[in-house]
C-alpha cells in the first residue's frame, strides 16, 4: 500500500485542528458530559481489561486516530507482519518474532519455508534439557546437580530473560538461583558468582551474533572462573551452553553445538524472550509455564491482527501514544505497574519501545518532521507515589500513564492486595480530575496555601487491569506492548526493527580499547576532549 507522508494524510491535518479544540478541554468536563464514558471508553481481550476513558479524547478523536491508522496503511502493515514480509528495511529482515508463539501446526512463511516446525523443534529441544537441569538428571563435571544458573548477554539478550524471571519469580524453581551478567563492568560478573560453586553452575551464553564485546568478555571470564575452581579444561562441556545464531563461533568458543540452542535472524533482538533466549526463563518455571506463556502472546497476537483497531488494545494504546507525542508534545510515558514482580518490566519496555521508535528518518529515508518515539520509563507502585509521581501530579510536563495492575496477588497478605489496587485507581482518579481551588478551601486551607495544595488535574492515563500475574499473563502484557509499538512505528512510518545506534556503541569501543593498551603514548586521533580523557584515564591507571 502506498502511503502519504505523515503530514499529507487527511485524518493529520484534522487532528492538528481537533486538538486546537481539544488542548483546553478537561477530563472533569468530559466525564460531566456523559455519565457512561468510564464504561464506554473501555475494550477488553485476551482476558485484558483496557480503560482508556481518562484520556483526553472524544469520540471524534478516536474516530479521526481510527482514521489515521487507516490511512497509514495499518492494516497492510501487520499482514505484511504476519506475512513474513521484509519490512526492516534497512537490514532487509523480515519481522516475525510472532511465528515464536505460533501454535505446531500453524503455517508462517519466510522466503517461501513455514518456520513454525524449526521453532517448535528448538523448543522441543529446550524442553528436556531444561527439565534435566531442573531435577538434577544433567550434573555438573563433578558429578554435582546445577544450583544456580547464570545467563551471560547483554540487550535483548538479557532484559527479556531477566524481566520474565523476575515476573515469574513465583512459579520459579526455588532450589535454584538465576542470576543474570550483562555488564562490561566487572562486578556484574564477580557480584553474579559470588559465593557460588562452580561445580553447581550453570553458564548460558546468550548471543544473536556471538559477537558481542560484553557477552564474549564476560563468557570467557566465566570460562575462567570455572577452570580455576574445577580445574579441568573439560568440564565446559557441562558448564556452558549457547543460545545463539551463529553456530560458527559458538563453537570456536568451544561449546559444543549439540549444546546450542537455535533462532534467526527474523528474530529482533529485542523481540526475542519467547525464543531461545528465554532459555533461562524455561529452566526457572518449567517447560509448561514457558509454553503457557507463548500461549498468552500468541492469544494477544491474534487479536492484534484480527480485532477491528476501535476494540484493538495495542492499536488503540498505539494510537494514544501519537496523539499525546504529536499533537500535545508529550516527550514520555509512564508505565507503573502496581505489582511488585513488574519491577523490571518498565527497563524492559525502555528498550522495546526506544530502540524501536527512537528513529529519526522514514523507511524511505527521508528525515522526518515530527516527533516519534517518546521516552517511556516507570517504576513499580506505590513506590514512585512516594518519589517522581509529584512532578506527574504538579509539574509543567504533560505525563501520560499507564497503570498495570492484577485483581488478584499471588501473595495474599492481610489487605496488602485492596491498598495496592486503592492506590492504583486513587491516582488514576487524582491525575484526571485533580483538585480545584474551590475544594481546597473546603478543607479549610489558607488563601495563600491553596495555590500550592491546588492540582490541575487533566493529567491522563490508561488503566489496565489483568486477573492474576501468570505465564500467559505476562505474555498477553508483553505482546501489548510490542504491538502497540508496532502501531506506533507504522504511524510515523519508520523501521522499528532496526538499531544502528546500538551498532555504532559497539564499533565505538573497539577503536578505544587498544589505545589504553599501547605501552608507548599512542597517537590518539579523536577531538581534543577524548584525546585528553584517554590520556589522564592512561595516567591515572598508572600505564601512562
Ligand atoms: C536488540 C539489539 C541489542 C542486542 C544486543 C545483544 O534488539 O539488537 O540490544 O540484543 O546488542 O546482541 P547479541 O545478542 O548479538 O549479543
Amino acid at each position: 500500500m502506498n502511503v502519504a507522508p505523515l503530514r499529507k494524510r487527511p485524518a493529520w491535518a484534522a487532528l492538528e485542528q481537533h486538538h486546537k479544540k481539544m488542548r483546553d478541554v478537561h477530563l472533569r468536563q468530559l466525564f460531566a458530559d456523559d455519565a457512561g464514558r468510564g464504561e464506554k471508553m473501555t475494550a477488553e481481550a485476551a482476558g485484558i481489561y483496557l480503560d482508556y476513558s481518562k484520556n483526553r479524547i472524544t469520540d471524534e478523536t478516536l474516530g479521526l486516530l481510527l482514521q489515521l491508522a487507516e490511512q497509514s496503511g495499518l492494516r497492510a502493515h501487520i499482514d505484511a507482519m504476519f506475512r513474513g514480509d521484509k519490512i526492516n528495511v534497512s537490514e532487509k529482515r523480515a519481522v516475525l518474532h510472532v511465528a515464536l508463539r505460533a501454535p505446531k501446526g500453524a503455517t508462517i512463511l519466510h522466503d517461501g519455508k513455514n518456520v513454525v516446525p524449526d521453532v517448535h523443534a528448538v523448543l522441543d529441544k529446550m524442553a528436556p534439557f531444561a527439565e534435566r537441569v531442573r531435577n538434577g538428571e544433567w550434573k555438573g563435571h563433578t558429578g554435582k546437580r546445577i544450583r544456580n544458573v547464570i545467563n551471560i548477554g547483554i540487550g535483548g539478550s538479557d532484559l527479556g530473560p531477566v524481566m520474565a524471571y523476575e515476573a515469574l519469580r513465583h512459579y520459579s524453581e526455588r532450589t535454584m538461583t538465576f542470576r543474570f551478567v550483562s555488564n562490561v563492568d566487572g562486578t556484574d560478573f564477580a557480584e553474579a558468582v559470588h559465593g557460588a560453586d562452580p561445580a553447581e553452575t550453570l553458564f548460558i551464553v546468550s548471543s544473536k551474533t556471538f559477537t558481542t564485546l560484553e557477552t564474549m568478555t564476560n563468557a570467557h571470564t566465566a570460562r575462567d572462573w570455572l577452570l580455576a575452581g574445577l580445574k579441568d579444561q573439560a568440564a565446559t562441556a557441562k558448564h556452558f551452553v549457547a543460545v545463539s545464531t551463529n553456530a560458527a563461533e559458538v563453537a570456536k568458543f568451544g561449546i559444543d553445538t549439540t549444546n546450542m540452542f537455535g533462532f534467526w535472524d527474523w528474530v529482533g533482538g529485542r523481540y526475542s524472550m519467547d525464543s531461545a533466549i528465554g532459555l533461562s526463563t524455561m529452566i526457572a518455571i518449567g517447560p509448561a509455564n514457558f509454553r503457557a506463556m507463548l500461549d498468552g502472546f500468541h492469544e494477544m497476537d491474534e487479536h492484534f491482527r484480527s480485532a477491528p483497531f476501535e476494540r484493538n488494545l495495542p492499536a488503540l494504546m498505539g494510537l494514544l501514544a501519537v496523539w499525546y507525542n504529536d499533537f500535545f508534545g508529550a516527550q514520555t510515558v509512564g508505565v507503573m505497574p502496581y505489582e511488585q514482580y513488574l519491577k523490571r518490566f518498565p527497563a524492559y519496555l525502555q528498550q522495546l519501545t526506544m530502540e524501536s521508535n527512537g528513529k529519526h528518518v522514514t523507511l524511505d529515508g527521508v528525515h522526518v518532521d515530527y516527533n516519534t518515539g517518546p521516552i517511556y520509563w516507570g517504576e513499580p507502585g506505590t513506590n514512585g507515589q512516594h518519589s517522581f509521581y509529584q512532578l506527574i501530579h504538579q509539574g509543567t510536563r504533560l505525563i501520560p500513564c499507564d497503570f498495570i495492575a492484577f485483581a488478584h496477588t499471588l501473595n495474599p497478605l492481610g489487605r496488602h492486595h485492596d491498598m495496592l489496587l486503592a492506590n492504583v485507581f486513587a491516582q488514576a482518579e487524582a491525575l484526571a480530575f485533580g483538585k480545584t481551588a474551590e475544594q481546597v478551601k473546603a478543607e479549610g486551607t489558607p488563601d495563600w496555601l491553596v495555590p500550592h495544595r491546588l492540582f490541575e488535574g487533566n493529567r491522563p492515563s490508561n488503566v489496565i487491569l489483568l486477573d492474576k500475574l501468570t505465564p500467559a499473563a505476562l505474555g498477553k502484557l508483553v505482546a501489548l506492548y510490542e504491538h502497540s509499538v508496532f502501531t506506533q512505528g507504522t504511524i510515523w512510518q519508520i523501521d522499528s526493527f532496526d538499531q544502528w545506534g546500538v551498532e555504532l556503541g559497539k564499533e565505538l569501543a573497539q577503536r578505544i580499547i587498544p589505545e589504553f593498551e599501547d605501552a608507548k603514548e599512542p597517537k590518539l586521533a579523536h577531538d581534543s576532549s577524548t584525546n585528553a580523557l584517554i590520556r589522564r584515564y592512561r595516567k591515572m591507571k598508572g600505564s601512562g
